[in-house]
């Protein structure tokens, strides 16, 4: 933790306060990237219209994802700046459960940042890291930015690909390339959010750790396929939604908002 800040235990956001430290240490590491730093931001917003929990209909899109992730014949898990400062170690974990690839892929590239981040992988025991200098030969096509730069033995020839913290474009290309996307966005109206073939409207700080849990927990069990198959993103989207909607309203009608209200008028 950096001198500046000392978050108090007692204090009412601390969790949040040392999210936000890991993200300013690792900016400093050369992991994360500035724009890092403000997408975080926007994600915390949504936290808090969602409650800052995992939800119902978060969890139901968890339990696909991890279903989605066992069944995959060759799956990916793409790794940006705020991924690996956030949840390196449960990252590695998940790929040891599902047997899936870990792939750096980043909208920011430099040799700098590529090394940053794979020498935080490797510190939470990763064995193998695709992606990183030559390796990321092959390009997806129809995209713009640094993200289209992917490993042939990864990304390219994956059939499921788990992309925390995403941007829209690279979500459609690889739908359009016929893989299974699975998002982690708390941003439910993100490109992101609408395109990916599973989308988890969760803090990859929770989504990413019971993701895990849940993978163990599938591990070997029959009818996965089934439960995969079965879900609906669109419509768990739509859950999403709604709960922001309502607890905004439930919200709005307290006594406390509105003399809240009446104090910033004065
Ligand atoms: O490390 P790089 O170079 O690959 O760059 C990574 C960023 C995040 C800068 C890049 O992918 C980017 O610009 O992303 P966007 O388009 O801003 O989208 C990030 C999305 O993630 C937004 O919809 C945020 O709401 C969401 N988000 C931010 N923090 C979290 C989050 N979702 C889940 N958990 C978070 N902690």
């Amino acid at each position: 933790m950096t001198d500046e800040m000392k978050i108090p235990p007692d204090h009412p956001r601390a969790e949040s306060l040392r999210v936000r430290e890991k993200l300013v240490e690792n900016h400093d590491r050369g992991v994360v990237a500035k724009a890092g730093l403000i997408a975080h931001g926007r994600g915390e917003a949504f936290d808090y219209l969602l409650g800052e929990k995992t939800t119902k209909s978060a969890l139901e899109a968890i339990k696909a994802a991890a279903a989605t992730l066992l069944t995959a014949k060759h799956p990916v898990i793409s790794v940006n700046g705020n991924t690996a400062a956030l949840v390196a170690g449960d990252i590695v974990e998940l790929s040891e459960i599902t047997g899936a690839e870990i792939e750096v892929n980043l909208f920011y590239r430099s040799g700098e940042r590529e090394r940053a981040i794979e020498r935080v992988l490797k510190e939470a025991r990763a064995t193998e890291v695709l992606g990183l200098g030559k390796d990321a030969s092959a390009r997806i096509p129809e995209i713009g930015s640094e993200r289209r730069r992917v490993d042939p033995k990864g990304i390219l020839a994956a059939d499921v690909v788990l992309v925390p913290l995403e941007d829209g474009d690279r979500t459609e290309a690889l739908v359009r390339m016929n893989k299974k996307v699975i998002a982690v966005d708390l941003n439910p109206l993100s490109r992101t959010a609408q395109l990916a073939t599973i989308t988890i409207v969760d803090n990859i700080v929770r989504a990413i750790p019971l993701l895990v849990r849940i993978a163990q927990d599938l591990r070997g069990k029959k009818q996965l396929n089934e439960s995969s198959s079965k879900f609906d993103n669109s419509r768990n989207l739509g859950k999403a939604m709604q709960l922001i909607n309502q607890r905004l309203s439930n919200l709005a009608k307290k006594e406390r908002y509105i003399s809240l209200l009446e104090v910033d008028r004065i």
